[in-house]
């Protein structure tokens, strides 16, 4: 399998940590990509329309996007799979949601970065407000839910090690402790530790 790749995307992290975590980073081929909004890259919109990474292309060819899609194929090529996608019932639906609050924090950070690159005379205060805003009440949300193992948590770790990248000024941890003890532990993975951007490592 081939991923489209960048040590940067807090999405592909997500991909790979789920990988090692269930051993099959060796069978995969990290390809670098760049994908940045503003900039059309032809050969990725070739494989994913949307111009957005990750992207698994598989053996047959066939093209796997986006995240939580790849997610569940990576799980479903385990034994284990199920420990980090719950199969079915509650722990299913409360891990996916969970994924995609993690993923919208993204999504929300992501707008603030290109925000924050436009020309000062179109910026919008408001339209970062809103995002910061977005961004804190996930990050509540967190603070108050009990951690596990799974996919909605291996989301949420990949977004907080965002944070810390790209938005230390937000100071997430802030009145957040039992966040910042979870965050701390989980840092310290293996997987977390393999899939650390190289521009964020001390
Ligand atoms: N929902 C997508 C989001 C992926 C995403 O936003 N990736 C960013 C890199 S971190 C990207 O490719 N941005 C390029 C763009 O927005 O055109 C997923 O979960 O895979």
């Amino acid at each position: 399998m081939r991923l489209l790749y960048s040590a940067n995307s807090p999405f592909v992290r997500k991909v790979m940590v789920v990988a090692h975590e269930l051993r099959l980073d060796h069978r995969i081929e990290k390809v670098p990509t760049k994908a940045i909004a503003t900039q059309a890259n032809p050969a990725l919109f070739a494989d994913n329309p949307l111009g957005k990474i990750p992207v698994l292309v598989l053996a047959s060819g066939d093209r796997l996007f986006d995240s939580p899609v790849i997610v569940e194929y990576l799980a479903s090529l385990s034994e284990d799979g199920s420990s980090i996608v719950p199969a079915s019932g509650p722990a299913r639906w409360r891990a996916l949601t969970e994924q995609a609050l993690a993923d919208g924090l993204l999504d929300a950070a992501l707008l603030l970065r290109y925000e924050a690159a436009r020309p000062g005379e179109t910026a919008w205060p408001l339209w970062a407000d809103a995002q910061r805003e977005k961004i804190s009440n996930v990050l509540d949300r967190m603070e108050a839910s009990e951690p596990a193992f799974d996919i909605g948590w291996i989301a949420s770790g990949c977004a907080l090690g965002y944070l810390d990248f790209r938005f230390p000024e937000l100071n997430w941890r802030a009145g957040r402790v039992r966040l910042a003890q979870w965050f701390d532990a989980f840092a310290s993975r293996p997987s977390m530790v393999a899939t650390q951007s190289p521009e964020q490592r001390p």
